[in-house]
């Protein structure tokens, strides 16, 4: 999505691509011609100087992630080197080449530990419960760090759960309506703060577009549980809900309730959330439907 949008606005829009036996590129194929790739890796510092130095960014985004909560109590090492140290990596190597890029990292909801009392804003203490979070917490804090000791450009969005009908099939949303006639989920009961990737990615932007960084919380304001949502789907369906509980899919801990407070993205970024949960559902079903 943020591809898209930036190739719409007539960037010329460079990508680090990681190594794998398979290609998995169905979410960017219709931009073929587009983008220019650069093989990269977070973990690789040397890879990431290259990259930087054959492209030369004024923008840099930086979504790379293990992005899966669950999947990080599995490979905790592995998502540390990611998504803490590489963003140290990437910040190191920009550092090094002497550019000036502004800069946007990715940051997350993932930093609280949703039992706070109301909704979570950029004041609300951090506290992560899982190895995704506790990593993220460094790249934010580095990304905080660098900013204020060498005056880079640098902004942390903090965004609440963003689908779509691109979302990987291992995420709730997409799982519940790729599998909404034979569903096994494991906690129902935790909610989050649903909003559309589109549209968030619009707002990661527009942070660069500021003429000072900072840090943003990006959310709808509205919290949904897993149950709603799916009943959510199953209505979009025309179905009956029938889920099944999994122990496979619970996580040792969980973040129980998310609810952004995103005032302060709303009055400096001019930006009022359009999509919520109910419609999320209503946009990844219609697609699912048309891909039938
Ligand atoms: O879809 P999820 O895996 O997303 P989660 O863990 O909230 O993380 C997403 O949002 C974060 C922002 O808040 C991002 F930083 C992160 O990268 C990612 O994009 O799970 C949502 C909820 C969880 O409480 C989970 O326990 O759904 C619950 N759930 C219940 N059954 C399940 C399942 N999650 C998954 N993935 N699969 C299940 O079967």
């Amino acid at each position: 999505h943020l591809a898209d949008l930036l190739v719409r606005k007539g960037y010329e829009v460079h990508g680090l691509l990681r190594r794998s036996s398979t290609f998995n590129k169905q979410n960017i194929d219709h931009l073929r011609g587009k983008i220019q790739y650069h093989y990269a890796d977070l973990t690789d510092p040397f890879s990431l100087i290259w990259a930087l130095k054959k492209s030369n960014p004024t923008e840099i985004y930086n979504l790379g992630a293990q992005s899966h909560v669950q999947i990080s109590w599995e490979i905790p090492y592995y998502t540390a080197q990611v998504d803490a140290i590489g963003v140290l990596n990437l910040l190191e190597a920009v550092r090094v080449l002497g550019i000036k890029p502004k800069i946007y990292q990715a940051s997350t909801s993932e930093l609280f530990s949703g039992r706070e009392r109301g909704a979570q804003n950029e004041k609300t203490p951090k506290d992560p419960i899982s190895p995704y979070g506790t990593s993220k917490l460094f790249g934010f804090q580095i990304a905080k760090n660098y900013r204020d000791a060498y005056g880079m450009f640098i902004c942390n969005g903090i965004l609440f759960n963003h689908d779509s009908e691109r979302r990987g099939d291992n995420f709730v949303t997409k799982k519940i309506v790729r599998d909404i006639k034979d569903l096994r989920l494991g906690n129902i009961y935790t909610k989050r703060d649903f909003g559309y990737s589109p549209e968030y990615m619009e707002i990661a932007w527009k942070m660069l577009q500021q003429d000072k960084p900072d840090d943003y919380v990006v959310a709808t304001g509205e919290t949904t549980s897993i149950k709603q949502f799916a009943q959510y789907v199953a209505d979009a369906y025309g179905v009956p809900l029938n889920i099944k509980i999994d122990l496979e899919y619970s996580r040792p801990n969980d973040v129980p309730v998310l609810k952004g407070d995103a005032r302060k993205a709303r009055k400096k970024l001019k930006w009022k959330p359009k999509v919520k949960a109910k419609e999320l559902a209503n946009l990844m079903v219609n697609y699912e439907k048309r891909k039938l």
